[in-house]
């Protein structure tokens, strides 16, 4: 059997301000087609259905769209993940059920398999662990213990199934994690304060392959796991990675094989660095005039109106920053030294800079508190 992996679509995000919803339509356009022409048995989408827990209805509307052509496919199993809320992308789950759309948004229902002809597919919601451990029974903290307790269900389940025995049904499962090894982009939002985030792969053992999401750039995790990766980069950061979406082969008694197809790219990203001159002169950046461009300039001093002047040769440039170099050179852009930070450590630097003195233990602990009350009150905004 072939299962069709995506994950991570952001749906009514933007990016840098330029509203991405009709690249988002051309990858559902895409996506359909696909799994139409390849005849796959079920479609997996693990998790960041929206970009947002409040979607803009016209987000709402594509996705509607996308669940009804995909089902007409072949059965369609979707997580929510760290951006959904679980609530909403969970209204009418049974209802859509019966129609082969199954919405998984529960974690205490991980242990309830979607059965495909061949596969059980355990379909493990995004787990905030100060949201969900309760309901799963979990004493400890952090993500490790609410993973751990989710996939007890799904083995006690894939056991009395007879999965693992010579002749059973093959084993999926989806997650929505940052699983130990994966490499972030810079558009993921963070799992938690403290990176205390990720599980082990081992966690997610056994399965005959891991269908992942919340990672930006597909890539391979563990011996079965893969990140789908987001169909559109969602920062500059991602300006090299091809992204993709995965076929995955299931047959019984062989190893996962898994083949990825390119999404296609609806404009590229180009990181461009050089003076303004060179960067309007250069002609080796023909090819770049149709792309997003984030441009650093290096001139000595700041170039008057430098952005309007860079969209007269790219009129898609979108972001903008500053690296003076030579005589004149200033300490590097005062807030580039901030970029890929994550909050906690962001405050810390704001408080050692404005206070002269580092924050102490017991007021990092009330920024851990107050990071961690807002993380849950998106989750269940
Ligand atoms: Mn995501």
């Amino acid at each position: 059997m072939r299962l069709l992996h995506t994950a991570d679509w952001h749906l009514g995000r933007a990016f840098h301000g330029e509203d991405l919803l009709s690249a988002q339509a051309a990858f559902v356009d895409f996506l359909v087609d696909l799994a139409r022409r390849e005849r796959v048995d079920g479609i997996l989408i693990a998790g960041d259905v929206y970009d947002r827990a409040l979607p803009p209805v016209d987000a709402v509307r594509l996705a509607g769209d996308a669940l009804t052509r995909l089902s007409e496919i072949a059965p369609v199993i979707a997580i929510s993940g760290n951006h959904d809320s679980a609530a909403r992308l969970g209204f009418g789950a049974e209802l859509l059920a019966r129609a082969g759309v199954h919405v998984r948004t529960d974690p205490v229902a991980a242990g309830v398999p979607v059965v495909l002809d061949g596969a059980l597919v355990y379909a493990l919601p995004y787990l905030e662990p100060d949201l969900v451990r309760v309901a799963l029974g979990v004493e400890g903290r952090g993500h490790g213990a609410v993973v751990t307790a989710a996939m007890e269900l799904v083995r006690a389940d894939a056991t009395r199934r007879g999965a693992g025995v010579a002749g059973g049904p093959a084993v999926v499962v989806m997650a929505h994690a940052f699983v130990a090894g994966a490499v972030p982009s810079e558009s993921e939002r963070d799992l938690a304060v403290g990176g205390a985030s990720n599980v082990p792969h081992t966690l997610l053992a056994p399965a005959d392959y891991v269908a992942l999401g919340h990672m930006h750039g597909p890539q391979r995790v563990g011996e079965r796991g893969r990140y789908a990766g987001s169909p559109l980069a969602f920062s500059f950061s991602e300006a090299t990675q091809r992204k993709s979406v995965a076929l995955v082969s299931l047959d019984a008694g062989a190893e996962a094989r898994t083949e990825l197809v390119p999404v296609p790219v609806p404009r590229p990203l180009a990181v461009l660095r050089g003076t303004l001159d060179e960067l309007l002169a250069d002609p080796r950046l023909a090819d770049r005039e149709a792309a997003w461009v984030q441009a650093t300039l290096t001139d000595p001093m700041r170039p008057a109106d430098a952005m309007e002047r860079l969209r007269r040769r790219f009129p898609h440039a979108v972001a903008l920053a500053f690296d003076p170099q030579g005589d004149r050179v200033g300490t590097e852009g005062s807030y580039g030294r901030l970029r890929g930070l994550d909050d906690e450590e962001l405050v810390r630097r704001f408080v050692a800079d404005v206070r002269g003195q580092a924050a102490q233990d017991a007021e990092l602990d009330l920024l851990r508190d107050a990071l961690t009350a807002r993380r849950v009150a998106e989750a269940v905004a």
